[in-house]
């Protein structure tokens, strides 16, 4: 169960040691293994992809069989909730509409002499999005995934997911792929649906960047595939830390604690909070509420890998420690959240007040859910539509503005013992 620890007056329990080492994955052999994966996919194409499907997932598909057909679309829009298909456009609209916020703008300067610098803004041509199958088959990460990429102007979105029994892909999964705008599904999952993607196959279209959450063998393709691709950050298992004062409401705080272990073993749910009462109450609302829960066994065990109760003496130290765990998921439940928003440096997300509760984030407020974990907030930010752009420079010179500088050019090159350098500036004032 969840631990109380007490740091007041500079007490240290190893806390910040064990937090820091959460999510250490053990690659053991993974790499090299990955690594004959993704080499004969590259070499072999879809035969490759074929034989690991049939290998790893127990499927066997023929060529043609890869890719989803309408008729399957179809299938899939018949087997979904009509509410939920209505929550999903609306989280979808809500994500957008945040998203657009992010675009950024081609932009031109005039400068001395008739120069003219800019950059130009650019969306990437073709993306790919993982989705992991079984149960960590999110239809709210494939919105996440999206979306930011639509407002960047992406040219073509595709998606790879492990196909299930009978070949099969998990209809919400389907249906709100279309919904999102992917226009491609392939049914390759594991390292090698990323190197099907990253390099293209006789099927599959090779992609210019790989989003989206998987285990250690697709995270690890992942990292061997990019620089042939870009790939987006690589997602650690969810973490969730709650500030609070007095004025938190312990059974909200609890449940919201309770929101993020319930993903997995190694989530991180941490409450640090600077009143003895909250701290004890919150614990016993957790005790009970896990009792209702399915995940019930997941969330015990969570709780005890990278649970804890954090008691600090103020808020000063409360901001002292979200900034050394630099959490995916920051809750404010304080009196004055907006105040508190000055000392925080490092979080993915941050929810202000006892009525944004995490899972509001997870679906439907609009920012972004693929999140910087493991304490990579310190230098990641959320997934965003500058993910899925690129810029180029805009130079152009006159012949009186690079009289000016033809000069100082030419003493760079020649200290860098670059004659022709030199001589691209001087061939243009030879009499
Ligand atoms: N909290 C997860 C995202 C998620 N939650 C998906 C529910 N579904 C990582 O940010
Ligand atoms: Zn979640």
């Amino acid at each position: 169960m969840i631990k109380i620890i007490d740091l007041r007056d500079g007490r240290d329990s190893g806390i910040f040691e064990k937090l820091a080492s959460r999510s250490q994955i053990e690659y053991g052999d993974v790499l090299r293994r990955v690594e004959d994966i993704v080499g004969n996919v590259k070499k072999e194409g879809n035969s490759a992809v074929i034989k690991y499907t049939e290998m790893f997932d127990k499927v066997s598909l023929k060529e043609e069989e890869l890719k989803v057909t309408p008729e399957e679309i179809e299938e899939a829009y018949g087997k979904v909730d009509r509410n939920l298909l209505e929550a999903i456009r609306k989280a979808r609209e809500n994500i957008e509409k945040f998203h657009e916020k992010q675009k950024e703008k081609s932009w031109f300067s005039t400068e001395d002499d008739g120069v003219i610098l800019g950059q130009l803004v650019r969306p990437i041509e073709v993306m790919g999005i993982y989705v992991p199958g079984g149960t960590a088959a999110y239809p709210s990460s494939v919105l996440m995934c999206a979306m930011p990429a639509k407002v960047a102007g992406v040219g073509k979105i595709i998606m790879a997911t492990p196909p299930g029994e009978g070949g099969k892909v998990n209809p919400v999964i389907l249906v709100t792929a279309c919904e999102a705008g992917v226009e491609e599904i392939y049914k390759v999952g594991g390292a090698q649906g990323v190197a099907a993607m990253a390099f293209g196959t006789e099927t599959i279209p090779k992609v210019d960047k790989i989003v989206g959450p998987g285990n250690i063998y697709v995270a690890t393709a992942k990292r061997i595939v990019y620089g042939y691709c870009d790939i987006d950050m690589i997602a650690g298992p969810s973490e969730i830390m709650v500030v609070a004062d007095d004025t938190a409401e312990p059974a909200f705080v609890a449940a919201d604690l309770l929101s993020q272990a319930e993903h997995d073993e190694l989530a991180s749910s941490v409450l640090v909070t600077t009143s003895e009462d909250i701290a004890k109450s919150v614990k016993g609302e957790i005790e009970k509420q896990a009792e209702r829960q399915p995940r019930k066994e997941m969330i015990l065990k969570s709780l005890e890998n990278y649970g804890a109760i954090i008691i600090v003496d103020n808020l000063d130290s409360a901001a002292e420690v979200v900034n050394r765990i630099a959490p995916e998921h920051l809750e404010l439940c304080i009196e004055d959240p907006f105040s508190f928003l000055g000392s925080v440096k490092n979080a993915g997300a941050i929810f202000l007040g006892n009525y944004s509760t995490e899972s509001l984030g997870d679906y439907i407020a609009g920012p972004n859910h693929v999140l910087p974990t493991s304490g990579t907030a310190r230098f990641f930010s959320p997934l965003n539509v500058s993910d899925f752009i690129k810029k180029s420079s805009i130079i152009s010179y006159t012949r009186k503005a690079l009289e000016k500088v033809k000069d100082d050019v030419i003493l760079f090159a020649e200290s860098e013992g670059l004659k022709a350098h030199a001589d691209a500036v001087r061939v243009r004032f030879e009499e």
